[in-house]
């Protein structure tokens, strides 16, 4: 999709700090770092949220979540980590290309959120 942010990245027309990359998917820094680590996993075809996603194409990103998650406890050794993902404006969507956020917590970050 030519507007889309994350497309553009997938394409390399805007930069990003890859941690993880696929066939399907890929995994990247997020712009605004809410904790250390913050990352986003996305599909490599585009599709608007969740519900409009093609069952395969989300069982590949699920994979691809809990693989960069794993990596993310290994490398950072956070104390937790969420994962979250938001569907459509009202939910506070604001990039309309499928991703999930891998959060990592930290004891000391609780202000922070
Ligand atoms: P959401 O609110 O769930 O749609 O989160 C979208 C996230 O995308 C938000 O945390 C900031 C991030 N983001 C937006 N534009 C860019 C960008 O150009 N590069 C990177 N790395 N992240 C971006």
């Amino acid at each position: 999709m030519t507007d889309c942010i994350f497309c553009k990245i997938i394409n390399g027309d805007i930069p990003a700090y890859k941690v993880y990359e696929d066939d399907y998917t890929l995994a990247f820094l997020d712009i605004s770092q809410v904790a250390k680590g913050h990352t986003l996993v996305i599909p490599k075809t585009h599709s608007q949220d969740l519900l409009e996603t093609d069952s395969e194409v989300l069982a590949h990103v699920i994979k691809s979540v809990q693989k960069v998650a794993q990596m993310i406890d290994k490398s950072l050794n956070p104390d937790g980590i969420n994962i979250i993902q938001n569907n459509r404006a009202f939910a506070d969507q604001s990039v309309f290309h499928l991703h999930f956020h891998i959060m990592p917590r930290y004891k000391d970050d609780i202000d922070g959120f």
